[in-house]
């Protein structure tokens, strides 16, 4: 039940900090220990703050068996209602259509697989997918904060070392986060990694009024040596940019056994469904 509460507790500084108005980092140096409390109260169900006056002795387990009994269960949430992607579209040197891409995406996933994906079109082209039994999709839907996903992967990757993690990031994402493969390699894991490189910010480029303003250009980089250069030895990688190379890596990728990063190439305004309507009512969105 407690899935769709948040229960969030922090420390503070002691209260013999806070009543000399004591200098200390975690504060903005003010001498103002309650600034957060006052931040969060207006978007929080309730809060308290817990100090030995008030608390005798109480435990974790205490609070949460404490709120569970209070708090009322939720049976009616509105859920979309799915269908499969289709067919995928074209073959051997066809670009890489948002038609050919994501429906090979979605028959590339296998029952209990965890997919990951960044904000940007790719989730919301993946949003729609009919998802294998027993996988699961983690996305950050609304307040995405790029490059979230990459280490939320290698989170992942270690909470359910059982089942295959697949990760799809846009590459301006990645390129926030990057480093965190490394982790990946580090700890022996073997993820499914796909960067889509679709040349910049596009869900941006949808949503502003010059599509082609350079603040949505991201720097070039060569994806699939990122990897090697960080420590994952043996991984399969590939770049591809038409149909025929995605069918070989997808096919290469299931089978491979290790870590797999493939850099998946499209034209820079190939974009997901979702991502096409927000930008025909994009006008209306920043009214
Ligand atoms: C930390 C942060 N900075 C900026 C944004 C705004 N933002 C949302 S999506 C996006 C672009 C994502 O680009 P990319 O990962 O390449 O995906 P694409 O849309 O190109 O498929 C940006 C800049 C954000 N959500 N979070
Ligand atoms: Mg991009």
């Amino acid at each position: 039940m407690l899935a769709k509460e948040i229960l969030n507790l922090v420390g503070t500084p002691n209260m013999g900090a806070q009543s000399t108005r004591a200098l200390m980092h975690h504060t903005l140096g003010n001498g103002e220990y309650n600034l957060f409390q006052r931040m969060t109260e207006p978007v929080v169900c309730a809060q308290a703050v817990m100090h030995p006056q008030n608390v005798a002795s109480v435990e974790i387990g205490d609070i949460l068996k404490a709120l569970a009994q209070r708090l009322q269960k939720h049976h009616s949430w509105k859920r979309l209602q799915v269908s499969s992607l289709g067919e995928p579209v074209g073959q051997g040197s066809d670009p890489i259509t948002a038609a050919a891409l994501y429906p090979r995406w979605a028959n590339f996933l296998r029952p209990n697989d965890i997919l990951v994906a960044d904000s940007g079109t790719a989730s919301m082209g993946l949003g729609f997918a009919r998802m294998p039994a027993g996988a699961s999709f983690h996305n950050q839907t609304l307040w995405g904060s790029i490059g979230w996903a990459t280490p939320a992967a290698f989170g992942v990757a270690i909470a359910a070392p059982e089942r295959r993690v697949v990760l799809v990031t846009g590459e301006g994402a990645h390129q926030l986060t990057a480093q965190e493969v490394s982790q990946f390699g580090r700890l022996g894991l073997r993820p499914v990694i796909f960067v889509l490189n679709n040349s910049g910010y596009l869900i941006e480029r949808l949503l502003c009024k010059d599509p082609a303003i350079a603040y949505n250009d991201v720097a070039p980089w060569r994806y699939t040596e990122l990897p090697h250069a960080l420590g994952c030895d043996g991984w399969f990688t590939a770049r591809v940019a038409n149909c025929g190379e995605l069918d070989q890596a997808l096919d290469a990728a299931g089978k491979a056994g290790t870590g797999v990063y493939v850099e998946v190439v499209t034209d820079a305004y190939a974009a997901s469904p979702l991502a096409l309507k927000l930008h025909e009512s994009f006008r209306q969105l920043y009214k």
